[in-house]
C-alpha cells in the first residue's frame, strides 16, 4: 500500500490500523540518508571495539560478509556517545528531527513517542519472522494487564535490492486475537505467543525445544490464517511504519549479494507517566523517567545498564 501526499491523515491512520503497516515514500531527504550512511562507513564501520548487537543483545566486534558488509547489525545506536561517533551522532539526530516522521509516529501511537530501541543494518544474516511485542512489553499502572501498543519504523538509507535481504510484513496479521479470525486460529496464535515468550526467557540455546515448537506453530498459523508475505519496495528516504503486533522479518541475503542494505529501524511506545518497559531478553523492568523532553531525548537504557565502552 503506497499512499500519495494527498491522502488525509484520517485515511492514513485507518489504513495503518487495518493493514498493520504504512509505507511513506520519500519521507526523508536523500542527502540526510547519504550523510548518515557515510558517517556509519567512516566512523562506526571502522571502529574495532565491541558494540551492542541486534541478534543476541551482546557486545561483539563487527563481523563481515564475503562482500565485506557488516552482517551483525547494531542495537541501540540512538544511545551512542557524541564523542565516540560525532558525525554519526549528529546525522542520526538530524534524521530524527523530521517533523512529518514524528507526526506519523505520534498519530499511529496516539500519544507522544518514547524512543525504545534502534538498530543499524549494513547487511544481516536475515531476521526470523516475529512480532515485536514478544520482545518488548510496555505497561503502566492503569494498563498493566494489557500491553500498550508499540510501533516500529524501517528507514531505507539507500535503494534496497532484492538480493540484499529484503524486509517483509504479513499484512493484517496484527489483527490476530480479534473476531476477524476464527477461534482455532486465535488459539493457535496464543500458543505460539506463549512458546515465543518461553524461548525468549530461556535464551535461544536453552529454549531450543520451545524455539522449534514456535517455528512449527507459526508456519501452521500463517497457513490457516492465509497470510501472505509482502515485501515493500524500499528506496532511499522511504519509511515503513509497522505495528508491534504485525508479523515481520527479513530474508537472508543471497550468497553472492554484492549490495548492502543500509537501513535504520526504531521502536516507540506512547509516553505515559509511571510507565515500565521490559525487554524480554533481560527481564528487569525499566521505568521511563518523567523529566524527559521531546522524543529524541526519550532515551532509554537497557537494564542492567550496559557497559559504556565507548566513553
Ligand atoms: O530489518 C530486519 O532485518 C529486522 C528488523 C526488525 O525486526 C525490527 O526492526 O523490528
Ligand atoms: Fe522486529
Amino acid at each position: 500500500m503506497i499512499i500519495n501526499a494527498t491522502a488525509t491523515s484520517i485515511n492514513i491512520t485507518s489504513l495503518f490500523q487495518e493493514q498493520g503497516y504504512f509505507l511513506a515514500k520519500r519521507l526523508l531527504s536523500k542527502s540526510i540518508c547519504l550523510e548518515l550512511k557515510n558517517a556509519f562507513l567512516s566512523e562506526v564501520k571502522t571502529c574495532t571495539k565491541p558494540l551492542l548487537r541486534q541478534r543476541n543483545v551482546e557486545y561483539e566486534t563487527h563481523r563481515f560478509s564475503s562482500s565485506g558488509f557488516m552482517n551483525n547489525p547494531l542495537l541501540d545506536v540512538h544511545n551512542y556517545n557524541c564523542n565516540a561517533f560525532p558525525k554519526f551522532y549528529c546525522s542520526f539526530n538530524t534524521l530524527f528531527t523530521c517533523q512529518s516522521m514524528y507526526d506519523f509516529i505520534k498519530n499511529f501511537l496516539n500519544g507522544e513517542p518514547v524512543f525504545l530501541q534502534s538498530m543499524y543494518f549494513e547487511s544481516s544474516r536475515g531476521t526470523t519472522t516475529h512480532y515485536d511485542h514478544s520482545f518488548i512489553k510496555v505497561s503502566n499502572q492503569d494498563t498493566h494487564i494489557l500491553p500498550i501498543p508499540i510501533i516500529g519504523i524501517w528507514i531505507a538509507l539507500e535503494d534496497i535490492e532484492d538480493s540484499s535481504g529484503k524486509f517483509f510484513v504479513y499484512p493484517q496479521s496484527h489483527k490476530i486475537g480479534t473476531s476477524k479470525y476464527n477461534t482455532k486460529t486465535n488459539e493457535l496464535f496464543a500458543k505460539y505467543s506463549q512458546y515465543c515468550a518461553e524461548s525468549i526467557d530461556k535464551g535461544y540455546n536453552k529454549g531450543l525445544r520451545s524455539v522449534i515448537q514456535t517455528e512449527n506453530l507459526l508456519k501452521e498459523v500463517i497457513s490457516i490464517a492465509k497470510w501472505e508475505k509482502y515485501y515493500p519496495n524500499m528506496e532511499t528516504g522511504d519509511v515503513l511504519f509497522f505495528s508491534g503486533l504485525i508479523l515481520h522479518g527479513s530474508d537472508r541475503p543471497v550468497n553472492s549479494a554484492k549490495t548492502s542494505r543500509n537501513s535504520i529501524t526504531a521502536h516507540f511506545a506512547p509516553y505515559k507517566e509511571g510507565q515500565e518497559i521490559k525487554f524480554g531478553l533481560h527481564g528487569e523492568p525499566l521505568k521511563v523517567s518523567t523529566h524527559v523532553g521531546n522524543f529524541l531525548s526519550h532515551k532509554t537504557h537497557r537494564y542492567p545498564p550496559f557497559r559504556q565502552n565507548l566513553a
